[in-house]
C-alpha cells in the first residue's frame, strides 16, 4: 500500500503522519500531518496579497512575488499539533481524538516575519502581531463565522527563525499546509504557525479570539488557584514507533525505534526502559541534533527472556527537562506529552538478530533530500554520525 496520511476526520481534513513508515528525518510533504480547522480556503497566487497594518507607520499590501524577492531564510523545525495523543488520555478530552501521528518535521524557507513588521514600521505600543488567515467558519459554541486568527507576541515575532514562510521542503507550500504562505514559528505548538495567511495586524493589546482564549489554553497553578494560560513552546517528548503496542517479538536482539523533540530545545537524550519504567538505558540518538527538530533515536534490545514487557521511552532536553510519567490534568486535552507504555510479547522462539537500525535508508532519504534542495543553504549539517560524537 502506498504511504500516505491517516485520516482522523475528512471534511475539514485532519489527519496524521503515518509514524510507522517514517525512514528519514524529513517528512515528506504527502506525510506531513494535517490539521484544520474549516474546510481550505481556495486562492489564486496572482491575487492573494498580504496586508499589514495596525499600530504599524506604514501600512502595506505584498503580493507573492514581493515576499519571493526579499532575502529568504531557511530552516528545519519539528510542528506538533497541541493535541496529539489525545486519544491515549486516561479521561476523555473534548476535540479531535488524534493518535501519535500529529507531528512532523520538514524544511521550510521563507522570509523573516520580522523583516516584513520592519517594511511596515511596528509602533512601540504594539505587544502583538495578529495573524489572520483566509479560512473562515463557525464552532458549535461560536455559531457566528470567524477567520483563523492568533495572536503573536512581539518577541517571538520577531525573532530570526519565525518566518512568513513560502516554501515546503524546497516546493511552494500545499494548499492543505497554508498556500501561498504561512506563519513558521518554530519550537511553538502547531497553533501559533497560522496557515493561508492574509493579514498582520500590530495590537496594542493581546489577543483575545477564539483560539486564543477559548481553545488552545490550558491550566496552571497560580498563588491563588489555577490560572488559564496559552499555549506556547512544545513540551519535551518521545515516541516508541517501533515496535507497535501488542507487538509480538522472538528472543535474540530486538530494535526499538523512535522519535524524540524538545520544542525550541535540542533534545539530548533518550533513554529507554523495557520493564515498565522500573530501570532506564540510555537509546542512541540518530542523526543531527538541533534546536526546533525531532530527532531519531534506537535502542538494541537483547530480550532474553519470553513473556510480556512494557517499553517506556523518555526524553530529555538539553536545559534538563524531563518527559513526564504523567498526564498533568491541568493541561487538560492539550499537551499530551507523558511517557506512554507500549506493551509489547515476548514470544519463546527465537526471532533474527536485528542489525543496529536502517541508516543506510536514512543516509539516502537524507542524501536526496539535500540534492533536491541543493540551491537552498540550510543553517545544519546532514551529516550522519551514528550519535556518535554529538
Ligand atoms: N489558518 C489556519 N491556520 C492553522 C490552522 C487552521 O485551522 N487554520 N490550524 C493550526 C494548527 S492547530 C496546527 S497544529 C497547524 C498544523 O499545520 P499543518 O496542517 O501544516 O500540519 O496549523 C495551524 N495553523
Ligand atoms: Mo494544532
Amino acid at each position: 500500500m502506498p504511504q500516505q496520511r491517516k485520516f482522523v476526520t475528512q471534511s475539514p481534513e485532519n489527519s496524521e503522519t503515518p509514524l510507522a513508515d517514517v525512514h528519514g528525518w524529513v517528512t515528506p510533504t504527502r506525510l506531513f500531518f494535517v490539521r484544520n480547522h474549516f474546510d481550505v480556503p481556495a486562492i489564486e497566487q496572482k491575487s492573494w496579497r498580504l496586508a499589514v497594518g495596525g499600530r504599524v507607520a506604514r501600512p502595506l499590501e505584498l503580493n507573492w512575488d514581493d515576499l519571493d524577492a526579499m532575502p529568504q531564510r531557511t530552516l528545519l523545525a519539528t510542528l506538533e499539533c497541541a493535541g496529539n495523543g489525545r486519544s491515549f488520555l486516561a479521561k476523555k478530552a473534548a476535540g479531535v481524538p488524534w493518535g501519535a501521528g500529529a507531528v512532523a518535521h520538514a524544511e521550510w524557507s521563507g522570509v523573516t516575519l520580522g523583516s516584513v513588521l520592519d517594511l511596515a514600521g511596528i509602533q512601540s505600543d504594539a505587544v502583538e502581531i495578529v495573524c489572520m488567515g483566509a479560512d473562515r467558519g463557525t464552532e458549535p459554541d461560536h455559531p457566528e463565522p470567524m477567520h483563523f486568527a492568533r495572536g503573536l507576541p512581539l518577541a517571538k515575532a520577531r525573532h530570526r527563525d519565525t518566518l512568513v514562510a513560502l516554501r515546503m521542503n524546497g516546493e511552494p507550500l500545499t494548499p492543505s499546509h497554508g498556500f501561498p504562505a504561512r506563519l513558521l514559528v518554530p519550537g511553538w505548538y502547531g497553533v501559533a504557525s497560522v496557515k493561508w495567511l492574509t493579514r498582520l495586524e500590530a495590537s496594542p493589546v493581546p489577543f483575545e479570539g477564539y483560539f486564543q482564549t477559548v481553545k488552545y489554553t490550558v491550566q496552571r497553578a497560580g498563588v491563588s488557584g489555577p490560572e488559564t494560560v496559552g499555549i506556547q513552546g512544545m513540551a519535551v517528548k518521545s515516541e516508541i514507533v517501533r515496535p507497535f503496542a501488542g507487538e509480538a517479538l522472538g528472543l535474540g536482539k530486538q530494535r526499538v525505534f523512535g522519535l524524540a523533540w524538545a520544542g525550541e530545545e535540542a533534545v539530548a537524550k533518550v533513554e529507554l526502559s523495557t520493564d515498565g519504567g522500573s530501570t532506564w538505558r540510555e537509546a542512541e540518538l540518530l542523526g543531527p541534533s538541533a534546536p526546533y527538530s525531532w530527532i531519531m533515536w534506537e535502542y538494541l534490545w537483547d530480550v532474553r527472556t519470553p513473556g510480556f514487557s512494557r517499553l517506556v521511552s523518555r526524553a530529555i532536553s538539553t536545559s534538563g527537562r524531563v518527559q513526564p510519567a504523567e498526564h498533568d490534568s491541568l493541561l487538560g486535552g492539550y499537551l499530551i506529552h507523558f511517557s506512554r507504555p507500549i506493551p509489547v510479547r515476548v514470544e519463546p522462539r527465537a526471532a533474527a538478530d536485528a542489525a543496529s537500525g536502517d541508516v543506510d535508508v536514512l543516509r539516502y532519504d537524507m542524501n536526496a533530500f539535500a540534492e533536491s534542495n541543493a540551491r537552498l543553504p540550510l543553517d545544519v549539517d546532514l551529516e550522519y554520525s551514528l550519535g556518535a560524537g554529538i
